[in-house]
């Protein structure tokens, strides 16, 4: 599979704050999760300010260094860039891949651009083939089962649909929506080269439990 050195994590912790309840702040929640194992983190609050985000990004990277963990932001290329972040997260409406490529390859500041990565969220064969295309390093393809949010991302696509479309892409899909530790098995019988989660790591009572348990599965330990 192409691209697969690259991507040296099974299990891709995507954040909401708004889900922490249980926890005094997002950064206390991911660093139970760092702790438990995960190896990396898409740091994703859509809905605070730009100052706000490069804050909470420079904390992110503090930690996710930390524990050697891998950091992306989702959409912002700038703000990636600004904090020293593994790579940045597209999504359909960001700047395209093949641009985010152009420009890291371009860049005398990366002096590591080739390890600067990109990650792409994708819903349909036609989205991610055009993800691939444009040089994307990694894609989340989703989503595949009901998540809490509903229909706010699409119908899910389902197991099958999820299989056909994995089948057709080199570089490693990462299964999102509605995926929880009992679907790790099947999910990646259908193709997934990891899996993609926000509630299913940050509605845990132990959150730190919970990432080990799941990096467990993903290592068929149990
Ligand atoms: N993107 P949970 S599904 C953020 O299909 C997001 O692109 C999706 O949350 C997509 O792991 C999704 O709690 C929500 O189901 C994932």
């Amino acid at each position: 599979m192409k691209g697969k050195d690259k991507i040296n994590f099974r299990l891709y912790l995507i954040t909401d704050r708004t889900l922490v309840t249980r926890h005094p702040s997002l950064v206390t929640a991911v660093e139970l999760a760092l702790k438990g194992g995960v190896k990396a983190v898409q740091l994703r609050e859509k809905d605070i300010t730009t100052r706000e985000l490069l804050d909470l990004a420079y904390r992110m990277r503090v930690l996710t260094n930390k524990y050697k963990a891998k950091l992306f932001i989702n959409d912002r290329f700038d703000i990636a860039l600004a904090v020293g972040a593994d790579g940045v997260h597209l999504t359909q409406n960001s700047i395209p891949v093949h641009a985010v490529r152009k420009a890291v390859h371009a860049s005398r500041i990366m002096r590591h651009a080739s390890r600067f990565l990109i990650g792409v969220s994708t819903h349909s064969l036609n989205e991610a083939k055009a993800a691939e295309k444009g040089g994307a390093d990694f894609i989340t393809l989703g989503p595949v089962y009901r998540t809490p949010s509903k229909m706010k991302y699409g119908a899910p696509l389902g197991l099958d649909a999820f299989h056909k479309v994995s089948g057709r892409i080199k570089v490693p899909v990462f299964a999102l929506g509605g995926v929880k530790g009992d679907k790790i098995r099947d999910v990646r019988d259908a193709g997934a080269y990891g899996v993609a989660m926000i509630s299913g790591i940050f509605g845990a009572d132990d959150i730190q439990g919970k990432a080990k348990a799941l990096i467990d599965i993903l290592r068929n330990k149990h």
